[in-house]
């Protein structure tokens, strides 16, 4: 899989003004700060194509970005901030929940990113069975592997796979780029 070309095209807040026409999309979920856009970043190879920075639960919009003028990677408002008011995450769950559902959005793939330091947190178990919920086909992305010592990593990664059954699981690294080729040749098998 080769990425020639990959451009910002908007962002959507709420649940009209979805971009046209209605493309084959890859959906980024996961924790804030576990690194969406970060991973975004390092599939394309681009530092700051997807916003990405250390100030946690600040994206509320979906940015969808288009690539090789064929098909969209969406980036999605990270979950489970602590610090973010009752009402806001009552919403933000909400609205993760109509993405999952909206069957507008013909996602190939979602990608439930997670902390593959820190291990799974319930947060992220709901959204998986939201995703299944809604017949999505999921994809566990183990990022971070580049943190921590090396076995809890992959006591991690082995927790993950009964954790999220039926999912395939890949180690990742946005840092490092560890795992990217795996990932590639699984979301766009075709290219
Ligand atoms: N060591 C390491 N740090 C990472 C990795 N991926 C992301 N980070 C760091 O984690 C922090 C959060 O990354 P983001 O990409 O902004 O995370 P996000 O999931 O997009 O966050 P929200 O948009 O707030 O939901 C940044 O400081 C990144 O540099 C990784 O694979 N390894
Ligand atoms: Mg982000």
């Amino acid at each position: 899989m080769k990425i020639h070309s990959a451009k910002f095209i908007k962002g959507v807040i709420g649940s009209e003004g979805l971009p046209e026409p209605s493309r084959p999309t890859v959906a980024f979920f996961g924790r804030s700060n576990v690194g969406k856009s970060s991973v975004i970043n390092s599939i394309v190879q681009r530092k700051d194509l997807a916003h990405s920075n250390s100030r946690a639960g600040r994206t509320t919009e979906i940015n969808y970005f288009l690539v090789n003028d064929s098909w969209y990677i969406a980036d999605l408002p990270g979950y489970g901030y602590a610090k973010l008011p009752e009402t806001l995450r009552i919403k933000l769950g909400k609205y993760l929940s109509w993405y999952a559902a909206d069957m507008r959005i013909n996602l190939t793939w979602a990608v439930l990113v997670v902390d593959a330091e820190v291990g799974a947190k319930n947060s992220d178990r709901e959204t998986f069975a939201l995703l299944k919920e809604y017949g999505r086909k999921v994809l566990i992305l183990a990022n971070k592997s580049d943190k921590g010592k090396r076995n809890d990593v992959t006591k991690n990664i082995y927790a993950f796979k009964s954790e999220f059954p039926g999912a395939p699981v890949i180690r990742y690294s946005a840092k490092t780029g560890d795992g990217r080729n795996d990932l590639l040749d699984t979301l766009w098998p075709e290219y």
